[in-house]
């Protein structure tokens, strides 16, 4: 793909876990996870990203399904991105007050994983969600992300995933999120 990357095989598997600076929208994968909001109204981010390559047929789906809740994931065509679907889930807003943006946060990944599992799906891409319009804060972000998907992985021998994806939109966000993923522990 000419982007950089790093990546790490999940160890005596199959499965690989990669972090990689590019734009989700170019990606040739089974899914890629979109940021939303609860009603699908979009506006900004990758969510505007992703709808803008996508083209309307995508917007029309969402408006037939309605509603998201923070921290659910829902799966629908991917019309003309290179992806075969989108995973729309819905991140918590930083600071909303509920205390629980952290379960929150993990719930998204569990939920995306979740349902491209049931749909047989091989290889996943993930944005940093919530980090943006959200502002959640970019480390303890990643670190959620990195976590809640391994952890995942591992409680439910879910090794049918080969490759799953850290997307980095910015220079700045790839130098944190291979930071923190050459620290980690996979295994
Ligand atoms: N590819 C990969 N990542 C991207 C791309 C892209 N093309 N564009 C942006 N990002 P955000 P949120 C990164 O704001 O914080 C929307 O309007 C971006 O750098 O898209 O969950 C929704 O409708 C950041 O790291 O999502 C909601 O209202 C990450 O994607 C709200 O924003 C998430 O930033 C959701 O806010």
């Amino acid at each position: 793909m000419g982007a950089k990357l790093i990546s790490k095989k999940i160890n005596n598997t199959d499965s690989e876990i990669i972090v990689i600076h590019t734009d989700i929208t170019i990606l040739e994968v089974d899914a890629i996870v979109n940021a939303t909001d609860k009603n699908f109204s979009g506006g900004g981010g990758v969510d505007e990203a992703i709808h803008a390559v996508a083209g309307g047929k995508l917007k029309e789906e969402c408006e037939k399904i309605g509603k998201c809740e923070t921290g659910k994931a829902i799966l629908t065509n991917a019309y003309k991105l290179p992806a075969k679907y989108v995973i729309h889930t819905v991140g918590p807003k930083y600071g909303s007050g509920d205390g629980k943006e952290d379960e929150l946060l993990a719930n998204c990944y569990k939920n995306s994983l979740r349902l491209a599992f049931e749909k047989n799906l091989a290889s996943i891409a993930f944005p940093n969600i919530s980090t943006g319009v959200y502002r959640y804060p970019k480390e303890e972000a990643i670190e959620i992300a990195f976590s809640s998907v391994l952890g995942w992985l591992k409680k439910h021998n879910f090794y049918s995933f080969k490759k799953i994806y850290f997307v980095s939109f910015t220079e700045e966000d790839y130098g944190m999120n291979s930071f923190y993923f050459k620290e980690l522990n996979i295994g």
